[in-house]
């Protein structure tokens, strides 16, 4: 029989795991993000955002958002003939909003098993507020999470060091000799060669939809002919939520801190408004726009309202923008990136 204590301690869990549903539009998804924003400090100021380990300091508001989303160094592309199926890895952190957006792709094209995914050891790059040259970065070691059906190979085996643990900016210097600064995830590997592929989310969520279409079994586009010209003309605001909780979340000076807000709460009653009457943000159909936006929204009160201080409204205040998240969560490549306590 059980005992009390374990009874009281599996309902504690079970709370964590499947919580009240609150509010009038309470749908499992806004009860877990309310039991997750609920139990958070809402401190006025939030959190002292550090920029490579040092506290922000003036003028470095701008530099700093541009830097982590511009930290692009690899930027090629896949062709047709070289299209393989297990010889390409997905690297990512399953908590981070980069990687997820190449993980829905990966998933919503179904490319399991079929382009690799590899986990880096931790949520957090190692070296987050130590020098890089302490802890040398994000890293991939013998227990890491891996898709088992991509390969029977150890993809790493031709750079893996005697420790067993490869880290990123090994694969950096492999791929370009002369790489040198910010060493980000995710990034797109090429097996065969040991070379990073590319290393921006977007293109590779381009890539995973586009150039895989043999290997994915879903054989989706995510870019289709009639919806581009209506996705070109949102993607700013996507962008601009993307890049706007960063702002406000890096801002050294209350002036960029408020300019940054009110732009980015410009952006998000945009988006509220682009999806009035419409299932998806480019119409009918799931597109770029939809895997691009989801990974921040999906955080939004958990993460940026507290800690970026985006806090002029939470995602519950809007009401299409709410419907639209438990649309795409009841959608298996979207809600299996959904781990709200890591967010927190
Ligand atoms: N432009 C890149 C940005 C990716 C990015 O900022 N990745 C973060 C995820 S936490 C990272 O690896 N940061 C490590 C660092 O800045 O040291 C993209 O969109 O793919």
């Amino acid at each position: 029989a059980e005992s009390a204590r374990r009874r009281k301690e599996r309902g504690r869990q079970s709370v964590v795991r499947r919580p009240r549903e609150v509010g009038a539009r309470g749908g499992y998804l806004s009860g877990l993000i309310d039991s997750v924003s609920n139990a958070l400090p809402f401190t006025k100021k939030g959190a002292v955002i550090l920029i490579n380990g040092k506290p922000a300091v003036e003028g470095q508001e701008g530099q700093a958002c541009q830097e982590a989303m511009l930290a692009v160094r690899f930027k090629g592309k896949i062709f047709e003939e070289d299209v393989e199926e297990g010889r390409y890895f997905l690297l990512v952190s399953y908590g981070d909003p980069w990687s997820q957006r190449t993980l829905i792709a990966h998933g919503l094209a179904g490319l399991q098993g079929r382009v690799g995914v590899i986990a880096t050891d931790g949520i957090w790059p190692i070296s987050k507020g130590l020098p890089a040259i302490a802890t040398k970065g994000w890293r991939f070691s013998k227990g890491r999470k891996q898709d088992s059906k991509s390969t029977n190979r150890d993809p790493f085996n031709h750079v893996r060091l005697k420790s067993g643990t490869v880290y990123l900016h090994e694969l950096y210097s492999a791929t370009d000799p002369r790489s040198t600064g910010r060493v980000t995830i995710p990034a797109l590997w090429d097996s065969k060669t040991g070379r990073i592929i590319n290393n921006e989310s977007g293109e590779i969520v381009r890539i995973l939809h586009q150039n895989f279409r043999s290997l994915g079994v879903n054989g989706i586009d995510l870019y289709p002919d009639d919806l581009q010209e209506e996705i070109e003309r949102i993607r700013q605001i996507v962008y601009k939520i993307n890049a706007g909780v960063y702002k406000c979340g890096y801002a050294a000076r209350e002036e960029a801190y408020r300019a940054a807000l009110i732009e980015t709460f410009r952006a998000m009653d945009a988006c509220e408004s682009v999806l009035k009457g419409r299932q998806f943000l480019a119409g009918d159909r799931i597109t770029e726009l939809d895997v691009m936006a989801f990974p921040t929204l999906i955080r939004f009160d958990v993460s940026y309202y507290p800690a970026f201080r985006c806090h002029i409204r939470r995602m519950r205040n809007y009401p299409n923008l709410t419907a639209y998240l438990e649309r795409l969560y009841k959608i298996e490549a979207f809600r299996s990136m959904v781990h709200m306590p890591t967010y927190a």
